[in-house]
This record gives C-alpha cells, sequence and structure tokens, in this order.
C-alpha cells in the first residue's frame, strides 16, 4: 500500500454517488410503500438488510465478525494491530422507520473504508465499522441493546432473555436469522468511536446549520405501566360504579404530559404504545398498558420527573379505583462526550467549509454505549421538518456528503492520533469514563 501525504489524506472525499446508492438499495428492503422503512430488530426484513451489508464488507475484503448478540464488526487493517478508530450504527428500524435513522452512520462508515482503500491508503490504527443488534429497542427493549452488550453493561444471557410483546426471545430469533455469532462480549474497547447520524430534531434546519457537533445524549426511562380495573357493560354500569383502566390510562397520559409542561427545559414525555382489553366498543377496559418514554439531558429533572409521575399514578389508582403496577423497561443516565473528540470533529467540519453548532442528542445512539469504553463522539446532520420516525424521514444529499466527509476526515485523525485521546469534560475538568453520567452539562 502507498502512503498519501498528509495534504492529499486531507483532501480525500467520500463518492457520494456510491453512499447514495447504497442507501436506496438498503431502503428496498422493509420497504413500507411510503418511502420508510420497517426492518424491526431480528425480524426477516432485519436478515436481509444485515446480509446485504455483510455482503458489501466482504467485498471490500474485510474481516467481518458477528459476536453473540449479533453485532457485526468489519475490520479495515492499519499499519498496526491496536485497537480500531471505529463507527457505525444500526439498520433495524421502528415501524414507520425513514430510510436515514441509522442506516446512514453504518453505510458512511463503510463508505469511509471504500475511499481509503480506493485511494490505497493505510493508516497507522485499523479503521473498524459495525451495526448494533436492536438499537431501537421497540421490539426487544431496552433500545441500544446490542451495543449495550458490546461494552459490557448487560450480560449476554440477560440480553438472550428479552422478548418481545409475543413471547418471542431475542436468542430464538438471532438463531432463526442465522445472526447468533461467535464473537464474544463485552468486545475489545476501541481506541475510539464517531457515529455519524441524522439529527432526528429541527434545530439544524431551522438554524441553517449542516453539522453538529454533538455533546452528549440525554437520560432516557421507558416504563410498562400495567393498569387492572373491570371490565362491564359500557351501557348498564352507572358512572359511579366504574372501574375503567382506559380512562385511567388516559389520565396517566395527560398526567405525563403535564410534567413534562411543568418541568420545562429539555423535559419530553410520550405514550406511544396504549392497548386496552378487551378492546371492545361496548365494553369498559378491565386492563390497560401503556409505555411511557421519558427524557431529559440532566439526570435530576428526569428524576423529578419520574417521582411525579409515580405521585400522579397513586393518585390515579386510588381515584378510580384501580391496580396500577410499572415495570422499568430501559433506564440511562445522561451521556457527555469526549470534549477532544468533539472539538476534532467542530474543527474537521470547518476546515472543510461547513458551519457548525454543538448541541446534545434528543435521540438514543450506540455512540453513548460505546462512550463509557472509549473517548465518543457524534456527528449531525439535518432533518428536514425534524422529522424522524417517519417514513417522510429526509436529509438532503449535500447534507449526506458533508456529514461523510467529517466522517472520513475525523476518523482519518483519529486514526493518526499520536498517543491517547485526554478525558475531559465539557467543564475542561478531568473526569472518569465512568462517572460520565452522573449529571454532566451536556448543553
Ligand atoms: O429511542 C431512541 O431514541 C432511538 O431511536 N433508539
Ligand atoms: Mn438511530
Ligand atoms: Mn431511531
Amino acid at each position: 500500500m502507498n502512503e498519501l501525504d498528509s495534504s492529499r489524506l486531507r483532501d480525500l472525499r467520500i463518492d457520494i454517488g456510491r453512499l447514495s446508492g447504497r442507501l436506496e438499495a438498503l431502503a428496498q428492503i422493509g420497504d413500507t410503500g411510503d418511502g420508510g422503512n420497517c426492518r424491526l430488530a431480528l425480524t426477516d426484513e432485519d436478515r436481509h438488510g444485515r446480509d446485504l451489508v455483510v455482503g458489501w464488507m466482504r467485498d471490500l475484503g474485510l474481516e467481518v465478525t458477528v459476536d453473540t448478540v449479533g453485532n457485526v464488526v468489519a475490520v479495515y487493517p492499519g499499519h498496526t494491530d491496536g485497537p480500531p478508530v471505529m463507527t457505525g450504527s444500526h439498520i433495524d428500524t421502528v415501524r414507520t422507520g425513514g430510510r436515514y435513522d441509522g442506516n446512514l452512520g453504518v453505510l458512511a462508515g463503510l463508505e469511509v473504508i471504500e475511499t481509503l482503500s480506493a485511494a490505497g491508503v493505510r493508516l497507522p490504527r485499523p479503521v473498524a465499522v459495525g451495526f448494533f443488534t436492536d438499537e431501537e429497542g421497540s421490539r426487544f427493549p431496552p433500545d441500544m441493546l446490542g451495543s449495550l452488550v458490546f461494552v459490557g453493561g448487560m450480560s449476554i444471557e440477560a440480553a438472550l432473555d428479552v422478548t418481545d410483546s409475543d413471547g418471542v426471545s431475542v436468542g430464538a430469533e438471532l438463531d432463526r436469522i442465522g445472526y447468533r455469532g461467535a464473537a464474544p462480549c463485552p468486545a475489545p474497547a476501541p481506541f475510539a468511536f464517531v457515529e455519524l447520524h441524522i439529527e432526528q430534531g429541527p434545530v439544524l434546519e431551522q438554524e441553517g446549520v449542516t453539522i453538529g457537533a454533538v455533546t452528549g445524549v440525554q437520560g432516557i426511562s421507558w416504563q410498562e405501566v400495567t393498569i387492572d380495573g373491570q371490565s362491564n357493560h359500557a351501557g348498564t354500569t352507572p358512572m359511579s360504579m366504574r372501574r375503567d383502566a382506559g380512562f385511567a390510562a388516559a389520565r396517566a397520559a395527560v398526567a405525563a404530559r403535564e410534567i413534562a409542561k411543568d418541568i420545562g427545559g429539555f423535559q419530553v414525555a410520550t405514550v406511544g404504545v396504549l392497548d386496552l382489553h378487551p378492546d371492545l366498543v361496548n365494553v369498559v377496559a378491565g386492563r390497560a398498558r401503556l409505555c411511557l418514554d421519558m427524557r431529559n439531558i440532566h439526570e435530576q429533572e428526569l428524576q423529578q420527573a419520574e417521582r411525579l409521575m409515580a405521585t400522579s399514578l397513586e393518585r390515579i389508582a386510588t381515584a378510580e379505583g384501580v391496580g396500577i403496577s410499572v415495570r422499568s423497561m430501559a433506564r440511562f443516565e445522561p451521556v457527555i462526550f469526549d470534549l477532544p473528540v468533539v472539538d476534532l470533529i467542530e474543527d474537521v467540519a470547518r476546515r472543510l467549509g461547513h458551519s457548525t453548532k454543538r448541541l446534545p442528542s434528543g435521540a438514543g445512539h450506540d455512540a453513548q454505549m460505546l462512550a463509557r469504553v472509549c473517548p465518543s463522539g457524534m456527528i449531525f446532520v439535518p432533518s428536514h421538518r425534524g422529522l424522524s420516525h417517519n417514513p417522510a424521514e429526509y436529509t438532503a444529499p449535500e447534507d449526506l456528503a458533508a456529514g461523510a466527509d467529517v466522517l472520513l476526515q475525523t476518523m482519518i485523525a483519529l486514526a493518526c492520533w499520536e498517543g491517547d485521546i485526554p478525558q475531559v469534560s465539557p467543564t475542561g475538568g478531568a473526569f472518569n469514563r465512568s462517572e460520565r453520567g452522573v449529571g454532566a452539562p451536556i448543553a
């Protein structure tokens, strides 16, 4: 392999036609006919998407490994055999997914490697691209399940035992689609991890900014609330005698919205799942199941929201004569990214002539898990109208290219980094990787 001098390395750019072609090809799998994608984790659609991406990895001659929970990592060798500079994301989607959420990060990572390979460049460190199992968590909670196991935050056994609403387990589905691999988890820590992702929010587009240098990821709390009342006749049961689980669930959803409004700031609350039983027009619901998603960049405020919600549920149970039980489905503290990585992303973006902004991520990402074990950061590109988890999700090709070029140049810089990356928090002080979620300021 010949070596490019540093100026020609700095001038390397990705091929947006090739990247767009792969995004289009992957979007054909699980195509929902309205521009969107549905590839729920470990379904046949997910398998077909996995097979397509692994095929591209192998076509590039990369060494591909599959681990015990189906995470896939492909490595492009460097001059040393040390820990790679890694990028990646996910290719599973929500049911109303778009074609960029996760997919962009994986395929841009592949494009970075193909650009290096096509230029005949070997970097001092290896470069890796991966996709993690079940990032969305909507079929198998928690979200970021695969990357959480990858970094040792969840045992393999516990992950394999997670079941979906039909009682099907992660382990059984990995076996069924042929992606229960042999590579051990936790995996050896990469030298650094950088993820390219669409913002999935309105900020960059509203402010006319091309590149987001992400400062961190907000805390996430997912709770399943089960309400037990009494099914009864909708016509004959006096209002005073009802133990209406459906009405209690509605009150819980209203309470969640009120709490978010009262706390304000970054606090958000969503009830995206609401099942009633027996779910019939003329029967007072005897049972209700709702899932509550609450998030905040400040851990203390997120805990306050959880406390207020628990109090509201107690009040609703008493007032409506129902039983209410709560199960945690996911709980992650806010995460801050390493300041040197955030600085590097911003410097690279500016060198390439792009406008930049520092901002926290409202969505969860695999990078928040990798941040537990190595210096990590994220690059955002704008989402048109701030839409995501929606078939109308869209990012303009010039923004896709800008993000992928920033990823390429950031990874080159990390692969050439002399020594270790210092652990510096946004406040400039040293911080310990294991304490990174403790209410650190990420905005
Ligand atoms: O839920 C999330 O934030 C991500 O899409 N998994
Ligand atoms: Mn995503
Ligand atoms: Mn998503």
